[in-house]
């Protein structure tokens, strides 16, 4: 794989130490030791070590050829699309997430940024963009969230009040992995770039038990590879980041192990 990698080691550690250690496991798992690596403080608070990395972690992205980010908790990822947008006026943005993370400071059940990422990617979460990160980095009507089997009420009605594409775990389950893939992407797609978010609690649990906040009934091993080749096929992929690897609860490095399969599905790796 010739993509530029990018490693992000932080977490907000809501759910315990590890996560800020997953960037590591992964590029580990993947036979890689250089990329760029953006720093983050992980002894300040979670809004003053994102209001000083957010902003750098775009730049690393904006500079770099094809990124593979491997981020630490998905709180990262919008640093990613804004970082992506600059070039790209009519980028996508698909997240694949057993969770919405579209609360915001208004709506949040934990006060925890760890559940207004996407929320935050589209401009709708004031602290996030302090200190130099531009956003919204990305329009509601060119999102889309797959997989998701846990939504909380004030997410719930930002989804329909945006119009942002969903597909639940229980369409997938009705449809099956392709068509919703196929037109996932053809909805939000647009143009031709597509900045794709694997947080690996999409998977199941027992597939991928090394994660910060794991929800049974999740995606098996191959559809979550099926998603990623479709993603492939597409031609369409910008950027891929994959987040919230979590090695202190992960088994015999199973769950970094699998994220490097995915990126090699996602960047066309077939088996014949
Ligand atoms: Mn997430």
């Amino acid at each position: 794989m010739s993509r530029e990698l990018v490693l992000a080691p932080w977490s907000s550690r809501f759910h315990g130490p590890g996560m800020e250690e997953g960037p590591d496991a992964v590029a580990a798992a993947l036979g890689r030791n250089g990329g760029q690596r953006v720093g983050f403080d992980l002894d300040a608070t979670p809004v003053q070590a994102l209001g000083a990395g957010l902003p750098a972690l775009a730049d690393a992205v904006r500079g770099a050829a094809d990124p593979l980010a491997l981020l630490g908790e998905c709180t990262l990822a919008p640093a990613v699309t804004a970082g992506l947008r600059g070039s790209h006026p009519d980028l996508a943005l698909v997240w694949i997430d057993a969770h919405g993370d579209l609360n915001t400071p208004e709506t949040t059940p934990s006060g925890n940024v760890h559940g207004m990422p996407l929320a935050a990617a589209l401009g709708l979460c004031g602290s996030f963009s302090r200190d130099g990160l531009r956003l919204p980095a990305v329009e509601p009507e060119r999102v889309a969230l797959v997989g998701v089997r846990s939504l909380d009420p004030g997410e719930r009605s930002l989804v329909r009040e945006l119009g942002v594409a969903v597909y639940t775990i229980s369409d997938l389950d009705r449809r099956g992995m392709e068509p919703v893939i196929v037109e996932a992407l053809e909805r939000v797609a647009g143009g031709s770039f597509v900045h794709v978010s694997v947080d690996m609690d999409v998977v199941d649990p027992e597939v991928a038990p090394g994660v910060g906040d794991p929800v049974r009934g999740g995606l098996s091993f191959r559809e979550v590879h099926l998603a990623l080749e479709l993603v492939a096929e597409a031609g369409v992929l910008e950027a891929l980041d994959l987040v919230e690897v979590n090695p202190i609860h992960d088994h015999e490095n199973r769950t970094a192990g699998l994220a490097v399969e995915l990126a090699a599905s996602a960047f066309g790796v077939k088996i014949l």
